[in-house]
């Protein structure tokens, strides 16, 4: 089969929940993907930061070819020999003093959203059913029913309704509106450190730092949801290390399971994830022995392998010979580490074209929000790969001029 029969199958029988490039992917190593005719592409997407290893991690191989000989699923009924390794490793790396597995990253965020309120109500006394969290505007944090409650996005929210209450949006990395917020009844601040959804927007310098402030200072959680922004992608290990802030529970996922596995967790302190009793919580797939596996080898490939570090170094040097394109249709080029954000003037017809010119120039990005171009590339990538894809970048800034 070809590429247009991959197509016409999948838009004949899938939900067209999705409006994917025309590329029909067939093999992956590294940063490169080849369609079914062979064609090569540089993957500068990373499935959405589930990919900041690189496709098919060989060490991944190895440990899923292991595992999977071995044990896949016990269920939590009973125990198994990975999950107290991967939860005392994750504890080990990032200084805290639990973690609660899920799968997918609106489950640990709707985790997250439970414990929040858990504390709300067993520790600082908020009369039940009433603790409110704060979200920001244009956030993004994926797909449930409670999730998109909180959404500011129509096309999230439309034909879902009706929506949980207790949420309070204000604008992102507006202080004042956060002070104000801010009451008894208040549990909980939930933030990622950079809108990627909502087109890389990177809050004011200082402002995660003054937000963890004020919410220590009023006895409210800080919560970073780092599922796209942690393990390495902004050239920190999590993205709030910029600001040395430590939020009371961090959210991560994707990566975690290097592009093999959904994995996904809470990290958090006692007086947080240790309120949990038996069976008020929980997952059937939830901290699976071959979830922990992956996720095992895929937090010590990124160590072993300093992708924070090259996600930093490459990312800043990208960013810069980004800055320096010159193109009408350039609005502002942003973010940091190997999350970047490409933003278009309206009059360049959207980045969706742009994207589909990539494409043919063997770039596989992804558009958001119609007028930003995403460019996030697995941390493996090299600064000789970097300028392939800068060249190409060029010409076709230069070509729909
Ligand atoms: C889609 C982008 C969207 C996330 C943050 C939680 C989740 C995500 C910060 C939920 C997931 C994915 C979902 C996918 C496209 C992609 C995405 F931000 F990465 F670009 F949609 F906004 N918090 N982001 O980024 O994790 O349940 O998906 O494992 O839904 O279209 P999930």
């Amino acid at each position: 089969m070809d590429s247009k029969q991959y197509i016409d199958l999948e838009d004949r029988y899938g939900a067209h929940n999705y409006h994917p490039l025309d590329v029909v992917i067939s093999k992956a190593r590294g940063i490169w993907v080849w369609d079914v005719e062979n064609r090569k592409y540089l993957d500068f997407l990373s499935s959405y930061s589930a990919v900041n290893q690189g496709h098919c991690h060989p060490r991944l191989i190895k440990t899923v070819r292991s595992q999977v000989q071995r044990l896949t699923l016990t269920s939590r009924a009973f125990r198994n020999d990975q999950w107290p390794l991967l939860a005392s490793e994750l504890c080990e790396m990032t200084g805290y003093d639990m973690v609660l597995p899920m799968n997918s990253g609106a489950e640990a965020v709707e985790t997250a959203v439970k414990t929040a309120r858990k504390w709300a109500y067993r520790i600082k006394k908020v009369p039940h059913d009433e603790a409110e969290i704060i979200v920001c505007a244009n956030n993004f944090h994926g797909r449930t029913v409670t999730i998109i409650s909180f959404s500011t996005e129509c096309l999230y929210r439309e034909d879902f309704g009706p929506f949980t209450p207790g949420f309070v949006i204000i604008p992102y990395g507006d202080l004042a509106s956060l002070e104000a917020a801010i009451n008894p009844r208040t549990a909980a601040l939930l933030i990622e450190p950079i809108q990627a959804e909502a087109g890389i927007l990177l809050p004011p310098a200082g402002f995660l730092k003054e937000a963890a402030g004020l919410c220590r200072r009023n006895n409210v959680l800080f919560i970073a949801d780092e599922i796209q922004t942690g393990l390495g992608r902004t050239g920190r290990f999590f993205d709030c290390e910029y600001e040395g802030v430590r939020p009371d529970l961090v959210v991560v996922g994707k990566s975690l399971g290097g592009g093999f596995y959904p994995v996904s967790a809470v990290l958090g302190g006692k007086e947080t994830l240790g309120l949990f009793n038996p069976g008020e919580h929980g997952s059937t797939f939830g901290g699976n022995p071959l979830a922990c596996a992956v996720a095992r080898e895929a937090l010590r490939i990124i160590r072993d392998e300093n992708m924070v570090e090259n996600a930093a170094e490459q990312g800043a040097w990208f960013l810069e010979q980004l800055k320096k394109i010159r193109s009408r249709h350039i609005k502002e080029v942003r973010g940091r580490g190997l999350l970047i954000g490409v933003e278009l003037k309206p009059e360049a017809g959207g980045a969706r074209r742009f994207c589909v010119a990539l494409k043919e120039a063997g770039l596989l990005c992804k558009e958001t929000h119609d007028n930003v171009i995403r460019f996030a590339p697995p941390l493996t990538i090299r600064r000789k790969d970097l300028n392939w894809a800068l060249k190409r970048i060029k010409s076709v800034f230069r070509t729909l001029a």
